[in-house]
């Protein structure tokens, strides 16, 4: 088997799946990460990965296929090196420190002939201007002759259950054809379909354009869902009645603003990147603002709400129900909800939050709370009740009946239709 020892940086949601399914497909794989408690828990056959099941990882432990290590001398004997890092924004800018730290740790170690493929989402241009230089002036070794580089973007949606790294195709783009086709042979031996492209920059900009997309029309429909209530029309009807079109139409639903460590910053490289050539991005930058203004709009809705109640917002009883950014996981990263939460303190609101699946969280400016599960006595103790994340398995209309005002920023099907339920 050609490209037979490959080594995974990164043992996180993208590069254990990748490490497993490459060790299963009969591949020799170090999984190589800096964290050395999660290198242990994984030789010991413990997933940190909600997709990876220990057994799944037990397997391929067992038959010597996969280990993992904090060493990157392993890369001396790997054919292909896959780098799964992260790529955060930090500072309206890309930080691009872990693609450029794990770079250099295996340039050093890199041997003659070796593919190396760059997974991490990033802007047009990184592996060719950023990723390959490092590699070449840490190795000795020459791009295209020596050294073979790709780019192809991870497509991993965690706890997808239809679309996981087998049937998902992916894309490969090579600074060489022959990385290309290398890559493309690579992934072949575990994905259903691999399309090949151009070269890293294409492959780099699909993946922007892909969260870009999503980016932009949640972008549409929150700012459709704020003319709509001045216009006295109901959204979710609107956006239901357009989505019985069987083409051109795409549904994408309101929410109280959009979190996750893709959709909100994955754009974001792309506008950064346009403005270095003195470009911009004004749909993006848009978009931007839009999604990053409804926990504002929210919490004004809120307050109009209680108004209308002759209450005020100060000193309201108000408890926030679901954090985490997405329903049925416990990921906070830009969740909406901390920044909402901050504003209804800010306005003197006493705020409380329950999400079973997020035991604590601490906000900006450094104030803790803890999940306060929305049983009687809170539930009976509350003003208003504000549905931020539907989690499943909330007993929604027990909420409903309990308490006296209920804003639904996500349309929850168990709250529909009661007098006391107001919707985005
Ligand atoms: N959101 C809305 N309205 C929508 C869709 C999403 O407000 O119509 C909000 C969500 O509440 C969340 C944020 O946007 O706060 C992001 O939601 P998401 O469904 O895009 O989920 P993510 O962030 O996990 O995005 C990932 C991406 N996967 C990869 O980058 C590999 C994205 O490309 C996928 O389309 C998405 O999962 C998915 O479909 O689950």
């Amino acid at each position: 088997m050609q490209d037979r020892h490959v080594v995974v940086v990164g043992q996180g949601y993208v590069g254990l799946p990748l490490a497993v399914a490459a060790a299963a497909s009969g591949r020799d794989v170090v999984g190589v990460d800096r964290d050395k408690d999660r290198v242990d828990a994984l030789n010991a056959g413990s997933s940190p990965i909600g997709d990876i099941a220990d057994a799944e990882l037990q397997a391929v432990l067992h038959d010597g296929r996969y280990r993992a290590s904090a060493d990157f001398s392993t890369v001396t004997d790997a054919d292909v090196v896959v780098l799964c890092v992260p790529t955060p924004y930090h500072n309206d800018a890309p930080d691009l420190s872990h693609i450029e730290a794990a770079a250099q740790q295996v340039g050093e170690q890199l041997t003659p002939g070796t593919l190396v493929i760059l997974e991490s989402t990033t802007y047009p241009g990184t592996t060719e201007e950023v990723l390959l230089p490092i590699l070449e002036q840490a190795s000795g070794l020459v791009g295209g002759v020596s050294l073979q580089v790709a780019f192809s973007p991870e497509r991993i949606d965690p706890g997808n259950p239809t679309y996981g790294l087998h049937n998902t195709p992916k894309i490969v783009g090579g600074v060489t054809a022959e990385a290309t086709e290398r890559a493309a042979s690579f992934y072949g031996g575990f994905v259903d379909t691999v399309i090949p492209v151009s070269g890293p920059k294409a492959a780099e900009m699909a993946k922007l354009l892909e969260n870009t997309f999503r980016h932009i029309n949640i972008a549409l429909v929150n700012e459709l869902a704020i003319l709509c209530q001045d216009l006295d029309v109901d959204v979710w009807e609107v956006i239901g009645a357009a989505a019985s079109k069987p083409f051109g139409f795409m549904a994408f639903y309101p929410g109280p603003g959009v979190g996750g460590h893709c959709i909100p910053v994955d754009p974001m490289y792309l506008s950064w990147r346009v403005k270095q050539f003195g470009g911009s991005a004004k749909f993006i930058d848009l978009a931007r603002d839009v999604n990053a203004g409804m926990p504002a709009y929210v919490v004004q809705r809120v307050q109009d709400l209680l108004n209308d109640q002759e209450r005020s917002i100060k000193g309201a009883r108000i408890l926030v129900l679901g954090v985490a950014y997405k329903p049925n996981i416990t990921d906070l990263r830009e969740s909406p909800a901390l920044p909402l939460i901050e504003l209804l303190l800010r306005k003197g609101a006493d705020v409380r939050y329950a999400d079973p699946h997020v035991p604590a969280l601490t906000l900006e400016d450094g104030a803790q709370l803890t999940d306060d599960s929305a049983d009687d006595a809170v539930l009976a103790s509350s003003d208003c009740v504000v549905v931020v994340t539907d989690h499943s398995g909330v007993d929604y209309a027990r909420i409903a009946e309990t308490v006296p005002l209920v804003f639904d920023t996500r349309n929850v099907p168990a709250l529909a239709g009661r007098p006391n339920v107001v919707r985005l």
